[in-house]
């Protein structure tokens, strides 16, 4: 999978060169390609921003930067790759987005700042709106990093020891408790059963607790997986 990020900001992707996600780029496994759209304008001092049309606080950022940046990705290819927008206008991101996501060989992901993007390249070159939840940040960097870990991890080859079956969302619950050694910790014991030896009772006591656990804290997801089937 190649990523192509549309960012004023590439060094907060710093963070994408550790752990898992780290090791998949080593591999080739992952190409992530960050694009600082300040490197298009055509201005003597390198602005990107301009007061909004309409009045109001806060700058937008203008057109034709992203849409330079954007051609300068696309020319060359065959294939268009999709183009996601980070925006709390999104859809909101999902564990089946991320699975769907996986599948393409080549995603753009634009990120935004300040107080948005001339809507006017947004129509042009974007096909997918994506917000990662509720509530507002300073930029589409964030999303754009949890959209990229979330559908990577689809990725095979990504993971290795660290299992993608069995976890959390895999079948539409969230995840049992886990232990480990020691047995006794400040007085609290390691459920027996774990203890057994006893694979088909153990597989019963998890699924259980997935199910209690997802009814107490996420009803919603036992409702959704009513209607998934
Ligand atoms: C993007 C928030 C995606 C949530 C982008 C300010 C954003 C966001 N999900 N907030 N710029």
């Amino acid at each position: 999978m190649r990523f192509d990020v549309l960012t004023l900001f590439p060094e907060m992707f710093d963070v994408m060169h550790a752990s898992i996600i780290g090791r998949a780029i080593q591999n080739k496994i992952i190409e992530l390609n960050l694009i600082n759209f300040r490197e298009f304008s055509k201005d003597k001092q390198k602005h990107v921003d301009d007061t909004p049309y309409g009045g109001g606080a806060g700058m937008v950022i203008r057109p034709e930067p992203v849409y330079d940046a954007y051609q300068h990705i696309v020319s060359s290819l065959t294939n268009k790759p999709k183009v996601i927008y980070l925006s709390p206008r999104g859809k909101v991101f999902n564990q089946q987005m991320a699975r769907e996501l996986a599948k393409e060989e080549h995603l753009i992901l634009l990120c935004g700042h300040y107080e948005g993007i001339d809507q006017r390249v947004i129509d042009e070159i974007v096909d997918e709106e994506i917000s990662v939840g509720d509530y507002v940040l300073t930029g589409g960097e964030l999303p754009a990093m949890i959209v990229m870990d979330a559908i990577s991890r689809n990725i095979e080859g990504v993971l290795k020891d660290e299992s993608i079956e069995e976890e959390s969302f895999n079948n539409g619950l969230l995840e049992y408790p886990q232990y480990t050694r020691p047995e006794v910790f400040l007085d609290r014991k390691v459920p027996d059963v774990l203890l057994s030896g006893h694979h088909a009772n153990i597989e019963e006591w998890r699924k259980n607790k997935s199910l209690e656990i997802t009814k107490e804290r996420r009803p919603d997801l036992i409702e959704r997986r009513k209607q998934n089937g």
